[in-house]
Formats: C-alpha cells, structure tokens, sequence
C-alpha cells in the first residue's frame, strides 16, 4: 500500500499570501512560480499583488486546487467559503437561453453613412459621414437550442446595436425580408410548433416533423415565407454571405417632422451564397460551428465583413397604390417598384472577448429607437414592442439588463438611465442624493429633465377605429408574393425549392397534413406543386383550397433570387487542397498564389497533419488532418499527387468521400493528371468543372469564380 503524503506543499500553497504582502516594488521582481506539489497538482503561483487570484470580494486566494478538509482524508468544511464561493457561480452559470434565436454569434464594427440623409432623417447616425458608429451584430439561428448545430435549415437574426450619440438604436431583423404570421398574436404558436415536439423533445433545429407542418398547413398567410425557407437563402454559406431585413415597414421622420416610410435592407459586400442541402447536412456533423468558426477567423485574419446599408423609402400616396398592405410583414415590395438608396456600410472588425458576457448577454430590443425613426402600425412589429423587453426579464433576470456593458449606451453624453428609475435586481449604479422624482427643486435643478427638442416624439399619426380582434382585409392575399417569389429564381434554385418541399414533407407522418401543404402549394404555382407531388411519389394532389383573395400573377422580381445576382469571385472563400506524397510543389505555389491574389483562403489537407513530401522529398506541413477537414468545409478543392499516393489515396475511404462529396456538391475540382486513380474512384465524370491543373492556375480560379457547376445536378440528385 502507498505511503499517504502527510502534506500538501504547504510552501508553495502559501507562496501568493507571502507575496501579497511584500511591497509591489519586490513583488515585480519575483520570479513566476509554477510547481508541481508531491501530489502532482499544478500550483501556478502569482508574482504580483495585481496578478493575485482573489474571491469575488477581493481575498487573495492561496490555494485554487484542494477544498478545505478535516485532515488530508477527510471530510470537507462546510467553513470552505472559498469553495462554496466558486462552485455557487458556476452552479449558476448557464442563465436561461433566449426562447428564439438561441444560437448566435457576434461581433464589434461600425457603421459609416456614405452622406447626410437629413431631407429623409433627424437620425444622428445618418448625417455625418466623417463619423463612425460603433455597433454590436448578433446573427442566429431560430429554432435551435443554444448548443444546436450552424446549418440547420432555419431563418437567420441579423440584429444590430448602433451605439449612437442619441443612445441605442437596435434594427433586431432577419435574413429574409417577410415572416411567417402577420399578427404576434400567434408567435407563440408558431414556435411551439417549430420547436422539438413537447413529449419527446424531437427533432432539434428542424422544421421537418409534424407539428410544424400541421401549423403550416392550417395558416395560409405563411406561404409567401415558407418559399424562402425552402429556398437556399435558409441554409447560407456564411453569415458574411447573406442580406438582412429589418422585415416591418418603419418610418423616418426629418427635422421638419415630414415623414416617409421605409424598409431596411442589409447587403453583403462578398455577395450571396448557400449551401446545398446534403453539403448542409454533413457540415453539421463535420463542423457544428461552421458560421461560428467562419465569422470568427475572418475576423482575426483581418478579412472584415461588411454590409451596404440600404433604404427602401416611400411616401403614403406610392403606399396606397400596393396591392397589398405595407403593415403586412408577410410582403415584400419588389425592389423593381421601389429601388433601394444605398445610404452607407457596416464593418465588422473585432471579435468578442469573451462569448456569454457579449454575445449571450448581448438584450436587443426593437425599441431601442432613436429620433428620426418610427414604429408604423404592423401588428406583428406591434407586438414585438412589448415582448423583448419582457422576455429579457427573465433572462437577463431583472430590470437593470440596460447596465451590463454590452447593452448600456456608448458614445452618448447620458449614459445609461439617466432618469429616477431606482433599485431593482442586479442594479449596478449607484445613485446619489435625496431626488428620486421629478418635478424637484431639491436637487437644485441638476435634473435630468425632459428634453422637448432633442427627445423622442413619435409621429402624430391621426387615430380613428373601433376596437377590435380582426385582420384588415387588405391582409388577405396569401399566394400572389409566394408565386412571385418561386417565379423569380432560377432553375436550379427552383429544383432546390421543391426538394426542401420534399424532404420536410416525406419527414412528416400524417399524411392528411400532406396533403393539405400540397393543396397550398397548388395555390401558390403550377410546376411547384406538380414537382413536389412527383417528387414525394404520392398519388394523392390535396384538395383545393380556395384562396381568400384571387392569386395575381405578379411580374417576377429578378432581385429575389441568389443566383441570378451572385458575383464572379472567390473572395472570402476557402479553397481545399488534398495533398498526397510525391505532388508537384510547384502546383500548390500556383495555386497559393492565386488564391491570395483573390482574397481567397487556402487550406492544405493531407491524409496526416503532419504533411506530405513533394516530389523533390520535402516535406509540406498540412494545415488540416484528411479525418478532420471534409470537403463539405471547402468552397472549391484540388487534389495534388502522385500516380502512387492517388493509388492509395484511392484505397482510403476518407479521400474517396472526400473527392466524392465534392463532385457531389457541384465543387469546381482541380486535380493533378496523376490524381486520376482516385477520382476514378470517386465516380468523378468530367465536364466543365473538373479541371487537370497543368502549368498556372488561371484556368481553376476562373472556373471557381463562377460557383457550383449547377448543370452536374439533375443527373446526381433527381429531387426527393
Ligand atoms: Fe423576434 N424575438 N419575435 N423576430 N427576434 C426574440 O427576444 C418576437 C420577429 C429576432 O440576437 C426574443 O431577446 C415576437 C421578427 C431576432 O438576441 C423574443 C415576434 C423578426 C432575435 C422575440 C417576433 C425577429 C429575436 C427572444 C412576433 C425579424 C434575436 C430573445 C411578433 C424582423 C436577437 C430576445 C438576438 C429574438 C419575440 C418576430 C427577429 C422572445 C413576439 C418578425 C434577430 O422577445
């Protein structure tokens, strides 16, 4: 039987008390210690007064690693307060996860307006073009838990905090410009039928089971969005990929109090992309933080995203001539009705320090305004005006969420709560004084005070109505956008449209709720419906279901689809470059070379991290092991090798999938002419996307810049 050690170290646990004392002059001077005590526990001891470890009300600490016990065997100490210190905090670590758009990520940047917008905004942001406006952009997924995977299938948040001088200016939008409901009154329904079913929590961060369906089917107001959840817009390639909507009408108000309404748009400057659905898939198993990771490292490269900032700007008489209701937030107005004013851009250049204090306390609020905008009467956006302040309540845990750093105001004169609000839970200010109220003379007019002319003043809107529960008619039109939507992408998107129909309809077990999603869809076009009955392989069409009001046929809004306006380029892309024993080195400095004079990133797999010699027997570091670095993480791929490793690489399951997926995915695919073995392999049948890399890289880089070789689908992955 071991010997029992009778002690702990004692002259090293006591090292940083010992320290504390020692004036800081000497205390600068010692050495760090970092020992290991005869029980093998690492003690790293401090070598400062500043640097020392402290309880949260600032005692030093002297041992991090052991609980406080009744000799070295024995119980603990309920007197350990140190440790019951530290694991209370951390029992309450977690704080409830926000009900929607739990997984997010995030980060600091500015905005800059282009020029003064004051003939349509008081907006203090949007005068002054020499000023930056410090903001904090969180994007999410909707359904999903706080842990759940990137890619899901799913809406996305684009919310924005301008910290501007009038203080917080919050647009809280998403990826898509028009919503599922028209009235928050169903919100709650909407999401519980979204969410993983209540009796047996499944699926997670999907909306392909029943109970979704079920709701769907029933709500024909959600058949515009349900377009663009089927669309490729719901799986983006990157969050620096995709626009953003502030999705309501709003107002902007100028100094003379003129009014005109607006719509926000955010538009990517790298362009749109998306995945395709079985590369999304994957992902989600290969990389669960896929757009975490990718808005993460662009960021530390110093590829800064930015987005252009654009106005869709009306007056009532253009409003009244719509035929539909511009406080519906299930239509958009087409871009070709009203075009966009591109007013300024918003840069993302700083990453979070530290995730839960930033990104996952990070409380935006649509009401957070500033002057010169305004609410318009949506009863969707209506609703929203009450429901994230409550919601944050309870998960920020009190009324005082407004002082945690990342929500209080910067940049403007008053701080935070500047007003008599008092007290409440977790409450950080302290306020001095006697005056709690206002009207006061006891405070001997330090105020604050109400500010008339720099204050909010919402626009006068003339009121006149009943009281009542019921939706305008001039709501009542739920096909005609979701036939312009469809008629507006091109082939391949369209494809994609009904196989996402396909997927999430085969998932769900009723067949009647089938059905019924399939008679919507008779409503909404022809060769949708057609395509997606052929697609499930039933015999059954659904019974018609008469539309409200009469679908129009509206003109096809060629802005609406991803395809049609992606641009020719590779910039902040990634290229995967499989690399086996006995490859042309020279092949790879072509192909590095190119892809940074694109702006593109580069990535060396090889079948171990360690590398691959090149032909002359160097040995190439890898940046990425084969068993981590799937395909379905790369934009475009090539393959280097040797006849002799493409010959074993042929026999490695992992490199076959590798170049398999990629094919299968409609990558372009750069290969070495010895490489042949393995793509033979792969099933990799050539056309106009396989390319044999010969001297240069010109002909590879120019082929990627135009995206995935779409016409390799049809024969791959007929939908369904
Ligand atoms: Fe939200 N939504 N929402 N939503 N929403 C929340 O607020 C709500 C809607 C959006 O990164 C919650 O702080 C209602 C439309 C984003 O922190 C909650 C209705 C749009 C985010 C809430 C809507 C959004 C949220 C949950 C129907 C696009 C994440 C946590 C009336 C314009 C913000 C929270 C972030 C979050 C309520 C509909 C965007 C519960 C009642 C439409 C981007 O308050």
């Amino acid at each position: 039987m071991k010997k029992r050690p009778k002690s702990i170290g004692l002259a090293t646990a006591l090292t940083p008390l010992l320290l504390a004392e020692l004036p800081v002059s000497a205390q600068e001077k010692a050495p760090a210690k970092s020992a290991t005590a005869p029980t093998s526990e690492t003690h790293q001891t401090a070598t400062s007064a500043k640097e020392s470890m402290t309880t949260n009300h600032g005692l030093p600490i002297s041992d991090n690693q052991n609980q406080l016990k009744a000799g070295v065997r024995g119980p603990v100490l309920l007197e350990d307060f140190i440790f019951r210190e530290k694991i209370q905090h951390f029992d309450h670590e977690r704080i409830p996860e926000r009900i929607v758009h739990a997984r997010g990520s995030a980060a600091h940047g500015y905005f800059q307006c282009y020029k003064s917008q004051a003939d349509i905004t008081k907006a203090g942001f949007l005068q002054d073009p020499e000023k930056k406006t410090e903001v904090f952009v969180r994007f999410s997924t909707v359904a999903g838990e706080r842990g759940s995977a990137d890619v899901a299938r799913d809406v996305r948040g684009f919310a924005v905090k301008f910290y501007t001088a009038e203080g917080n200016y919050d647009l809280v939008g998403n990826n898509i410009p028009v919503f599922f409901i028209q009235d928050a009154m169903k919100f709650p329904d909407l999401v519980h039928a979204v969410k993983p079913e209540p009796h047996n929590g499944i699926p997670q961060a999907a909306s392909a089971h029943d109970t979704f369906w079920d709701f769907a089917s029933l709500t024909p107001e959600i058949n515009h969005m349900l377009q663009w959840v089927m669309s490729d817009r719901a799986i983006p390639r990157s969050y620096r990929m995709m626009e953003g909507f502030g999705v309501h009408t709003f107002r902007l108000v100028n100094a003379k109090g003129e009014s005109r309404f607006v719509k926000f748009h955010w538009r990517p400057k790298l362009g749109m992309q998306s995945l395709v659905w079985d590369e999304a898939t994957k992902i989600n198993g290969k990389d669960s933080d896929f757009h975490r990771r990718d808005l993460w490292e662009a960021i530390a490269r110093g590829d800064f995203p930015e987005w252009e900032l654009g106005l869709q700007v009306f007056d009532e008489a253009t409003a009244a001539k719509f035929d539909f209701d511009i406080l519906d937030a299930t239509k958009l107005i087409p871009e070709e009705l009203v075009p966009l004013r591109m007013v300024g851009k918003l840069v993302l250049n700083r990453n979070p320090d530290n995730f839960f204090a930033e990104t996952e306390q990070v409380a935006f609020l649509p009401t957070n305004l500033v002057p010169g905008i305004d609410f318009t009467n949506d009863p969707l956006l209506q609703g929203r005006l009450f429901s994230y302040q409550d919601t944050q309540l309870s998960r920020l845990g009190g009324p005082n969420f407004h002082q945690l750093p990342i929500n209080s105001p910067k940049g403007c004169p008053m701080g935070y709560g500047n007003n008599f609000q008092r007290d409440g839970m977790h409450q950080m200010a302290v306020p001095k004084g006697r005056v709690a109220y206002e009207p006061a003379t006891l405070d001997e007019g330090k105020g604050p005070r109400e500010n008339p002319s720099r204050g909010f003043a919402s626009v006068p809107e003339p009121m006149d109505g009943e009281k009542v529960r019921k939706r305008a008619e001039s709501f009542g039109d739920s096909y005609s956008q979701a036939r312009m939507f469809f008629r507006s992408q091109t082939e391949p998107e369209q494809r994609h449209i009904i196989s996402a129909f396909a997927f999430e309809l085969a998932k769900v077990e009723t067949k009647a709720i089938r059905l019924r999603m399939l008679a919507h869809l008779a409503n909404v076009d022809e060769t949708l419906h057609a395509g997606v009955v052929d697609a499930l392989g039933m015999k059954e069409k659904g019974e018609p279901i008469k539309p409200a009001v009469a679908v129009r046929d509206m003109a096809p809004s060629p802005a609406l689809s991803i395809l049609a306006k992606a641009p020719k380029t590779i910039a902040g892309r990634k290229i995967g470059v499989l690399v086996g024993d006995g490859f042309d080195a020279a092949r790879l400095t072509e192909l590095r070379a190119s892809a940074k004079e694109e702006k593109a990133v580069l990535v060396v797999i090889a079948p171990k991290v360690g590398g691959a010699k090149d032909s002359a027997g160097k040995m190439v570091e890898a940046d990425m092991a084969l068993s981590g670095a799937s395909s379905v993480l790369f934009d475009s791929v090539a393959i280097l090798a040797s006849k002799e490793s493409a010959t074993d690489l042929a026999a490695n399951a992992a490199a076959v999938d590798w170049v398999r997926d990629a094919f299968g995915h409609l990558k372009v695919l750069g290969h070495s002419a010895d490489a042949q073995p393995l793509l033979d392999a792969a099933g990799v049948k050539p056309d106009g996307g396989v390319i044999m890399l010969g001297k240069g890289a010109d002909a590879f880089i120019k082929t990627a810049k135009e995206g995935r070789i779409w016409s390799r689908e049809p024969s791959l992955r007929p939908p369904g």
